[in-house]
């Protein structure tokens, strides 16, 4: 069962997760890593959940590590930050990217550190317009994790990358909008409306694909152009088999909406 660390909402085939620690930015605890990772584990297997929409409560979205916590009491030694980073954001990473269907964020407010890096590791990014994007690792002498060298030269470029993650200043919604950053801009006061509706649409649609597309883009990152003909040829194997696309082909030629059930 989810913690209040972590909150969730199961709605027409939508997981809604919302990071809740509002008082410090929802910065992350092992605690509420470990609760955010088991919640996507589970919505990973269960063949109800057709889209996952992940925001924060308050003000932020998510202010990356909990400093307090990152920081040793007086007397004790330092935490092993490679030991932490391998335990605690690493595997939330890999769960996001192989969730094998649509995960948007809802960037309310501030994503910092691995806040930002989190945001990146999902499929789409909806903004608020309040929203902003800082790589606050170089401001406290660290080096980028949770995959934000990995998502953001992919996603900018390297020089804005660079120049994010060397400089750690605030880029705004707007900005990350016109960097290519994010899918989508909207008021504050519409960002959950909208982003909910997204969620629910892409619900619909035929998430067993979108799951199969998501694994293609995964390994195009690594694949030579052969290798990634290959692995579309082997899932367009895959899809052919699939009942979605006996409805959607029988809804084109029957000039009717498709409805898809996600396998
Ligand atoms: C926080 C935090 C926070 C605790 C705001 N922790 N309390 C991996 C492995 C191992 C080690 C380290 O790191 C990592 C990965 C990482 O993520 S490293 C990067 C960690 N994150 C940061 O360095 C960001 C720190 N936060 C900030 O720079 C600011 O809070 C930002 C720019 C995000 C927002 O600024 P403001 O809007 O001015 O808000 P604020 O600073 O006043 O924060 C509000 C409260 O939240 C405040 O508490 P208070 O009791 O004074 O109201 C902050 O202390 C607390 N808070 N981030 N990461």
């Amino acid at each position: 069962m989810a913690s209040q660390l972590i909150l969730t909402e199961t709605s027409a085939g939508v997981l809604f997760i919302t990071l809740n620690r509002p008082e410090v930015l929802n910065s992350v605890t092992a605690p509420m890593s470990g609760e955010f990772l088991a919640t996507l584990n589970r919505a990973s297997d269960d063949d109800g959940v057709r889209a996952v929409l992940i925001t924060g409560a308050g003000r932020g979205f998510c202010a990356g590590q909990d400093l307090a916590e990152a920081t040793p009491a007086p007397g004790q030694p330092m935490q092993d930050f490679a030991a932490h980073v391998r335990k605690v954001y690493n595997p939330v990473v890999r769960a996001l990217r192989r969730m094998p269907k649509p995960v948007v964020a809802a960037v309310n407010g501030v994503a910092a550190g691995a806040g930002a890096s989190l945001a990146f590791a999902c499929d789409f990014i909806i903004a608020s317009r309040q929203a902003s994007f800082i790589q606050a690792f170089a401001r406290i002498g660290l080096v980028p994790d949770t995959g934000a060298t990995f998502f953001l030269p992919r996603l900018v470029g390297t020089a804005r990358a660079t120049a994010m993650m060397m400089l750690g200043e605030k880029v705004t919604a707007e900005q990350a909008l016109g960097y290519g950053m994010i899918y989508r801009l909207v008021e504050p006061d519409q960002l959950m409306p909208e982003s909910r509706a997204f969620a629910d649409h892409l619900a619909t649609q035929a998430t067993f694909a979108l799951g199969l597309t998501k694994r293609l883009i995964n390994a195009s990152t690594a694949n030579d152009l052969d290798a990634q003909l290959e692995a579309e040829a082997d899932l367009q194997g895959t899809a052919g088999r699939s009942d979605d696309f006996q409805e959607g082909v029988s809804a084109f030629l029957g000039k009717r909406v498709p409805s898809f059930r996600g396998h």
